[in-house]
């Protein structure tokens, strides 16, 4: 988060997170798709639809003293792009890790949720806003959300939360958008908001 005071501008970095084809452009153009605003996502893909970097839009909220831009990014699941993958990380506020409900991908999700964890410090990743979006619940041969939890050890983590999508119809996509926008505010407001009151 970067913080303007000059220019009264709240900067906020999110991104979309999780293993190949879970449908982490779909949930990020669904969202776009809430606001009006499908067409300004810029993404780089593959002739056949594949991400090949990231996908990337803004969306911005304005009163009137501030404005709130939230810079939002998909990260690639090509293996073959991985370099791609901390960069889009740097200087993130919060992560919606999008999980592949299909039965048959319930590894590559404990594969790319380990390999998010890896890319942070034990302590930040724990502490830090995410939210697993188990995405494809229109699927009818989903695996089970808790041994998903189990595998990866769910209790250890704080500000985490779970939600269930259909990106391709935009079920539950801005509602996970906004929990995760709580998460990070409220979390400025516990750390920084004792130390704006000192000024
Ligand atoms: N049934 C179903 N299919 C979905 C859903 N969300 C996405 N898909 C499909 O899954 C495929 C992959 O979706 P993408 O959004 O491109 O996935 P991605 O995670 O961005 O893929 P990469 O960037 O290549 O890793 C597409 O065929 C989508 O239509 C969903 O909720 N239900
Ligand atoms: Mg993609």
């Amino acid at each position: 988060m970067i913080i303007n005071q000059l220019q009264k501008i709240i900067n906020i970095k999110i991104v979309y997170f999780g293993p190949a084809l879970s449908g982490k452009t779909t949930s990020l153009k669904s969202l776009f798709n809430h606001f009006g605003k499908k067409d300004q996502v810029k993404s780089i893909e593959s002739s056949i639809n594949r991400t090949l970097f990231f996908d990337y839009g803004v969306i911005l909220f304005q009163n009137e003293q501030w404005q709130l831009k939230i810079n939002i990014y998909s990260t690639t699941g090509q293996d073959f792009y991985i370099i791609t993958r901390p960069t889009v990380l740097k200087g993130i506020d919060g992560i919606i890790f999008v999980a592949d409900s299909n039965e048959l991908s319930l590894k590559r999700n404990l594969i790319s949720w380990n390999e998010l964890g890896n890319y942070f410090n034990k302590k930040i990743f724990n502490e830090f806003p995410k939210i697993i979006a188990f995405n494809k619940q229109d699927l009818l041969n989903k695996f089970n959300v808790s041994e998903f939890l189990e595998d990866i050890n769910y209790k250890i983590y704080d500000n985490i939360g779970l939600k269930y999508t259909i990106a391709i119809n935009g079920e539950g996509i801005l509602v996970t958008f906004e929990e995760l926008l709580c998460m990070i505010f409220k979390k400025i407001y516990k750390y920084e908001f004792p130390l704006k009151l000192k000024n």
